[in-house]
């Protein structure tokens, strides 16, 4: 059947006001993105619970008590992901058919975490402790969204060092979404997570200009690393890529400092987001396999910076050198 492209108003938690697919009329059905659907579990922990409608089209008012808020969030949050894998990539949904997922929010009751899971092709949003804090945020939801896309791709196995470039991949591409959001509310960071107050004191779950400010993630490769939680290892790689765009030592981004150490005190010069991206994306889908390590990830993005770059250019040398800060090769 065709089904119309509709927007409603949304009023989100963490992104103020703003267009969510809302077809047919009124349902949380983005038909512009794979009709991408989002769900009420009612803090429910199976199933799909309810389809978000509305008789008005105007969806939530902000605030944590009126269960529409985070629909809209998981589901603007899904849009953007969507449109960042289209626009920049030249990806249409997570497995590449213009198929779109799902999202369930309102997880069980005070549940602190977000999950991408491949079997139901969707994923589900906790409401944070109290119920108050949502993980609906762009970065989250971006990051859950990935998860798809290396499933379908590199399809990299969720333990040791591959585990940690699973989820590097993940909070790659969530910086990478939020800042291609352009929302004022949620400007672009190299943080994980800084809206979504997990820790109850504002401070975000994850930093990838210098991971191991969160007191347990990894800023170099060494021997063992594998050993890890892959939210750890990922460290590694995290902080590759952001110096890889940024540069090492101290910088201003959208108003947030950051200051990247490398391991061998050596300077590293950054490249620009958008070409690290690029890069990223092109190692994920083209070279990384099952079982890639942070040496094969190193050897990966040399062939992506060779295909898009050229072999020796000041691009691929500088992938060469954020690898030598965090570790990896020299
Ligand atoms: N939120 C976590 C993640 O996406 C859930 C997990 O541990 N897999 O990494
Ligand atoms: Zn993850």
């Amino acid at each position: 059947d065709y089904e119309a492209i509709k927007t409603g108003i949304g009023n989100s938690m963490y992104t103020g006001q703003v267009t969510i697919g809302t077809a047919p009329s009124y349902t949380m059905t983005d038909t512009a993105r794979g009709s991408h659907k989002t769900y009420n579990l009612n803090h429910g922990t199976s199933g799909t619970g309810t389809l978000f409608s509305d008789p008005d089209d105007t969806w939530g008012d902000g605030t944590a008590s009126n269960l529409q808020t985070a629909g809209v969030d998981a589901h603007y949050g899904a849009a953007l992901t969507w449109d960042y894998y289209k626009n920049v990539h030249g990806r249409s949904g997570i497995r590449g058919d213009g198929v779109g997922a799902y999202s369930r929010v309102h997880y069980g009751n005070n549940y602190v975490n977000a999950f991408w899971d491949d079997s139901c092709f969707c994923m589900t949003y906790g409401d944070g402790s109290g119920n108050t804090h949502p993980l609906t945020s762009i970065d989250v939801a971006a990051h859950e969204m990935t998860h798809g896309v290396t499933s379908a791709t590199a399809d990299l196995v969720y333990s040791g060092e591959s585990g940690g470039l699973n989820e590097a991949t993940s909070d790659i591409f969530a910086a990478a979404v939020e800042f291609n959001a352009d929302n004022a509310q949620d400007v672009g960071d190299y943080l994980v997570g800084e809206k979504i107050d997990i820790n109850g004191d504002g401070t975000p779950l994850r930093y990838m200009d210098k991971p191991s400010k969160d007191g347990a993630s990894k800023d170099y490769w060494y021997s063992g690393v594998g050993n890890v939680d892959v939210h750890y290892s990922s460290g590694i790689a995290n902080h590759f890529f952001y110096m890889l765009s940024e540069g090492s030592g101290a910088k201003t981004v959208n108003g947030v400092s950051y200051d990247s150490p490398t391991s061998d005190g050596l300077p590293v010069t950054g490249i620009g987001r958008a070409n690290a991206e690029k890069i990223w994306f092109r190692a994920l889908t083209t070279y990384m396999t099952s079982n890639t390590n942070y040496a094969g990830a190193r050897t990966a993005t040399l062939q992506a910076a060779a295909d898009l770059f050229g072999q020796g250019t000041a691009t691929y040398n500088a992938v060469a050198n954020a690898w030598a800060g965090v570790n990896v090769g020299s």
